[in-house]
């Protein structure tokens, strides 16, 4: 039998060669599963193969946890209410280097790997990039050897499986836990208890102190879930724990001594809702009181789960050395106070000591702009739900505006605008402030971001604490992104630049010169062709949408949103529909093009429901419209996700990055597809801006406003009606949308996206529509000449090693969290 070792020795602790696997996987079918080979369902075999490669990763996940706790490094905590993994299977084969054993191995019982891989639910527990950047930053700190873990939510139902019910978006239930999922490990054992509601009261501790004391209403119990997070190239196998509520045993009694039998099950069933769902808002939180109670809730239980991790007699003043809090977004800020409760209430310090240990212990990542995205939550909520925690956000803004008034005599409109409560439209804690005021380092996701952030939103912060403001561009996860997604390309880069770039992505840079080499540049478009071959039949079979490969892919892939200008995208399509129904432009001179969309709206986001709809309306009409010959194809496949976008992303000529300047904090689905050979039509905003300037202007279509002329336009008073009269063209693709050509006739049907962009168009569509139609046409010319579209689609891939989420995390190693590396031997 083959033996692979090579491979396997690096990361693996137990050998495995292809016997051995078999029959684990044939010892996981009969004995976990209950089937025989014969008769197992495609499920019974996936889910023997996930335990099988899960089970080859366990060694060195225990000898990881012990040695790291034994060494007593200190410890980065992700905090996050959104991981947004993807498949796992694929990613585990390629950690412990087992994908060649598992092949062979499956082949010889006449399986095959591809077969069962495609069976994968992914687990959908996010909603969009603040997410997937969550489940990218923990692949790279388990490949750094940085002792870690991620703590998040085991949501029942992840983000919501979208379907088009006559163009309209439809939700579906994720019932992602149906069949069980094969890489989890539950705890019982080691749950913790978390709290909510009640009172607070005054007591006397022993030594006589007066001390506040929370008298909590009731106490759910969050289960931990672990999954095991491999490294790539290490032996390293770092902790996701995503906590699951269940109610107490409080819940339990109460069912037996009540006579009320029935409300007693009623009330496990309130305990047990925290961790139902998945809120699908992407940056528009809506205040509901379950949400801030899913928070509460996993913060609360993570940071008890880390505080027993420390030995009896731990001086909490080295707290800060031991471990650093990441709060991604302001969803775990609650974290701050609850540190404080803890320090100051149970644990007797002194508030002082208290405030210097939390501080130190905490950062933030803000990753918005967009006013509407940042939380605020009422203080009747919280100080009902967490009423002392409360009390402890106030004492905090006490002395924090008490520094305020020092520095700043005599400004209370200062005081105002930088209080952690807002008084108007209700009185609210304003999380981002806490958050701010709370933490060592406040950063954003990408260079304009953060200076944005220091200048315009936080600037009185920055004002008053300029240190602490910095800056994080994020990254992409090179493993999944580009070797397992696109392994074509992986093989061509192994062969021209050899291996080890995985880990070094800096390394691309080797592949510079081949641009020049007509050879590679043909290897190079082979690939592409391949990858939008595979991806046209996995539509055919996903969706039963029929597109030719042999045309540009035009992409757009992202949150329905305004701001990303989905709208946009669609006026360029309709544009080219019109033109041609005028004559202007004869179908056969256009370059094939296939446009693709993929986007799931919030469902209670009216606007972003309607321009699914419309988007829909319009590709049905030009995908049947007998003047267009064929030439341009429209296809929106519905549910896109983290195993769609491996299939797409590579197949991408380009790569549609158009929001408003300003609006993006990053973007990192740009960072994709510029690593894997597509190039970019964007707008200067996000990181976008780093794009453009690490590739070259000449290997990116650039157009639109910048932010600041964004911000005179608006200053001077935005009338996008004067752009809709001032040009002929929109004119036209406004109208034909008005014309009720896209709705069977009825001019009404879109309405109500067409009177916003007419009227208010807060984003500035038709600002920048102009602009972009032009860098359309310059896509047109270039891609016209295949050999120098080659040779910058390979100086895109060449140029974007920066945007590995590896230098993502040596950036917050260096100038955030200062945790050393610790490798695992084994
Ligand atoms: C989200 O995905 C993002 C920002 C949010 O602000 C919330 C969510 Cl759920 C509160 C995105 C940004 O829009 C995007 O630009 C960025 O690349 C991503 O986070 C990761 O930082």
């Amino acid at each position: 039998m083959l033996q692979v070792t090579e491979t396997t020795e690096r990361s693996t602790s137990t050998p495995a060669t292809v016997d051995s696997f078999k029959d684990e996987f044939l010892r996981q079918l009969r004995y976990e599963q209950g089937v025989e080979l014969g008769t197992a369902s495609r499920d019974d075999l996936f889910q023997a193969l996930a335990r099988t490669v899960r089970n080859y990763m366990v060694d060195n996940w225990l000898t990881t946890v012990e040695t790291q706790k034994a060494a007593g490094s200190k410890v980065v905590a992700y905090l996050s209410a959104e991981y947004l993994m993807g498949p796992q299977l694929d990613n585990a084969l390629l950690s412990t280097g087992l994908t060649d054993v598992a092949d062979t191995a499956l082949s010889s019982l006449g399986l095959s790997l591809d077969d069962i891989r495609a069976t994968e639910v992914e687990p959908g527990l996010g909603n969009g990039g603040l997410g997937r950047l969550a489940a990218c930053f923990i692949d790279s700190l388990a490949t750094k050897n940085i002792p870690a873990i991620g703590y998040g939510i085991r949501y029942e139902y992840g983000i919501f499986r979208q379907t088009f019910v006559d163009g309209r978006q439809v939700e579906q239930p994720d019932s992602w836990l149906s069949n069980g999922t094969p890489w989890e490990i539950p705890h019982t054992d080691q749950a913790v208890e978390v709290a909510f509601g009640g009172h607070t009261e005054q007591a006397i501790d022993q030594t006589g102190r007066s001390v506040t004391r929370w008298v909590p209403g009731e106490t759910v119990l969050a289960v931990p879930y672990n999954y095991m997070v491999p490294g790539y190239g290490t032996a390293n196998v770092n902790t996701l724990r995503l906590w699951s509520a269940k109610a107490t045993n409080a819940f339990n009694l109460h069912i037996f001594n009540s006579g009320d039998y029935e409300s007693a099950v009623r009330a496990q069933t309130v305990a047990e809702n925290i961790s139902k769902v998945l809120y699908p808002e992407d940056s528009t939180p809506q205040g509901k009181e379950l949400r801030l109670k899913q928070q509460y809730f996993f913060v609360a239980a993570s940071i008890k789960d880390f505080l027993r991790t420390l030995p009896e007699g731990f001086d909490l003043k080295k707290l800060p050395e031991r471990i650093v809090f990441q709060l991604n977004d302001t969803h775990p800020v609650i974290g701050v106070p609850e540190l404080m409760r803890i320090l100051v209430d149970e644990r007797g310090l002194a508030w002082e000591d208290a405030w210097d240990i939390t501080r130190r212990s905490f950062n933030y990542t803000c990753h918005t702009l967009l006013p509407e995205a940042l939380e605020v939550w009422s203080v009747d909520l919280l100080g009902r739900l967490l009423p002392r925690h409360l009390e402890i956000i106030y004492r905090i803004n006490e002395q924090f505006l008490a520094g305020i008034r020092a520095t700043y005599p005599g400004d209370e409109l200062r005081v105002r605008r930088m209080s952690i409560i807002q008084e108007q439209p209700e009185r609210a804690v304003r999380m981002a402030f806490l958050a701010t005021v709370g933490s060592t380092k406040v950063n954003g996701v990408a260079a304009l971001h953060s200076d944005l952030l220091r200048d315009k939103v936080l600037d009185d912060f920055s004002a008053y604490w300029p240190d602490k403001f910095t800056n994080v561009t994020n990254g992409i996860t090179p493993r999944r992104f580009v070797q397992l997604s696109n392994p074509s390309l992986a093989n061509l880069i192994d062969d021209t630049i050899g291996t080890g770039w995985l880990n070094d992505l800096e390394r691309l840079k080797e592949l510079e010169p081949y641009a020049e080499d007509a050879s590679f540049r043909k290897a190079f478009r082979e690939v592409k062709q391949a990858n939008k071959d595979r991806f046209v039949s996995l539509l055919a079979q996903r969706d039963g949408i029929e597109l030719s490969s042999d045309a540009l892919f035009d992409v757009m892939v992202k949150r329905l949103h305004e701001y990303k200008r989905q709208m946009l995208k669609l006026l360029h399509v309709v544009t080219i529909y019109d033109r041609v129904l005028k004559g202007e432009i004869k179908a056969a001179d256009l370059t094939p093009r296939v446009v693709v969309f993929g986007a799931k709206a919030a469902p209670g986001y009216k606007m972003a429901k309607e321009i699914i709809f419309l988007i829909n309306s319009v590709a049905k009409v030009v995908n049947n419209a007998p003047e267009l010959e064929g030439r341009l194809r429209v296809a929106f496949p519905a549910n896109y996700n983290v195993t769609l976008a491996e299939k797409l992303i590579p197949a991408a000529d380009l790569s549609e990055q158009i929001s408003l300047a300003g609006k993006e904090a990053s973007g990192t689905g740009n960072m994709k597809f510029a690593l894997n050979g597509a190039l970019t039509i964007g707008t200067l905003d996000g990181a976008n801006v780093e794009i453009h300037e690490l590739v070259g202007g000449e290997n990116f279509f650039l157009f639109g406003m910048t932010e600041p002329e964004v911000q005179s336009l608006s200053d001077a008073g935005y009338h996008p009606t004067s752009f809709y009269e001032g040009n002929a063209s929109l004119r036209g693709a406004i109208d034909l949308i008005s014309s009720g050509i896209f709705s069977g006739g009825d001019r009404t049907a879109f309405e109500f996206v067409i009177s916003d962009l007419l009227y208010k168009d807060r984003f500035m569509v038709l600002a920048d529509y102009q602009t972009y139609i032009e860098a359309q046409e310059r896509v047109e010319v270039a891609y016209a000449d295949q050999e120098s579209w080659s040779r910058k689609a390979i100086l895109n891939v060449a140029r974007t090693g920066f945007f590995t989420s590896d230098r993502s995390i040596q950036d917050y190693l260096d100038r955030i969290w200062h945790a050393p590396a610790f490798p695992v031997t084994k």
